[in-house]
């Protein structure tokens, strides 16, 4: 049985070159058993002098070129795939809600992209009602389904920016006589992760770079990340983050960690002044207390202006 390649829209993410049209053509006429549909999205919209408007596919691959749902019909696969392409950036037009299932074929599957306000707005209960046996999404890069059986995300087979978190791949269904299975496949090589670490009074510059490449090593060298530290810190260190991203896959280190004061020894050493005040008149909070975080945030901005005794 011969496959189908679905891509619904964003191909590209700005208008395709004519040479980029000739790659993508020859990888897809490479796969000697598949056919290909694809659409248009906004970012790779048909735009006036688009070489999508001109350029001569492959036989096995079938562009859903115009402005209007349509519908290519594959019947060595027993299947039609409908769909349009944007020809401008954005269509504020709900134009899936109006564009059923034909029954031309015994499978009918939907190639869609958008569903937020000014992409073709979606409305779930209105697709699961138009008949078909799939819906492949396109538009939003992180995968999801959006209704079980029938519609979902593929995503970005990579992520495209720092903040497209999570697993990136494609996704692989089944339509069968008892209906449609689908799922997710991991494929990018590469993810970017946003990560937390605690560090505490006992942790060094070396001791963070440590815990840092442990993190690395455990989620995977390949990735990049962006790192949050976070916790209590011993008040006389400060940590070097330049110095931390060792192998070049860090795009960023936010610092949010705060000195770990020493109430006790703080008042002891300004009990003549603000900070020694300030502290007296939490005496007896507990610690984790609400009373605590206020001694503790009141003492941090204090010895920030005006140097204490330490
Ligand atoms: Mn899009």
């Amino acid at each position: 049985m011969p496959d189908l390649l679905l891509v619904a829209g964003d191909l590209f993410h700005r208008q395709p070159l004519l040479r980029e049209l000739k790659e993508v053509d020859g990888l897809f006429a490479s796969l000697d058993r598949t056919q290909v549909v694809l659409v248009a999205g906004n970012h790779d919209y048909m735009r006036r002098e688009s070489y999508y408007r001109t350029f001569q596919w492959s036989p096995n691959v079938h562009f859903l070129g115009s402005d209007r749902v349509e519908a290519v019909e594959l019947p060595a696969l027993e299947t039609a795939v409908y769909g349009c392409s944007y020809h401008e950036r954005q269509i504020r037009e709900p134009l899936y809600d109006s564009a059923p299932a034909a029954g031309r074929q015994k499978t009918e599957i939907l190639l869609a992209h958008g569903g937020d306000g000014t992409h073709i707005p979606i409305n779930r209960e209105r697709l699961a009602g138009l008949g078909y046996a799939y819906v492949a999404l396109g538009h939003i890069h992180m995968p999801q389904v959006v209704i079980p059986g029938l519609a979902a995300y593929a995503g970005a087979l990579e992520p495209t920016d720092k903040n497209d978190t999570g697993k990136h791949g494609y996704i692989q269904g089944e339509i069968t006589e008892g209906g449609t299975c689908f799922s997710f496949v991991p494929f990018a090589g590469r993810e970017y992760i946003h990560c937390e670490v605690e560090v505490d009074r006992r942790t060094t510059g070396a001791g963070l770079a440590e815990l840092i490449q442990g993190k690395i090593e455990e989620k995977g060298v390949e990735n990049i990340y962006k790192f949050l530290l976070k916790g209590y810190r011993d008040p006389d260190i400060l940590f070097d983050l330049d110095a931390l991203d060792r192998r070049g896959n860090i795009t960023d280190i936010t610092d949010e960690t705060k000195p770990a004061w020493d109430m006790e020894k703080l008042y002891r050493n300004n009990k003549n002044n603000l900070i020694g005040r300030y502290i007296e008149s939490f005496s007896g909070a507990e610690k984790d207390s609400v009373e605590y975080r206020a001694l503790f945030e009141g003492v941090s901005a204090l010895m920030e202006t005006r140097r204490g005794t330490e």
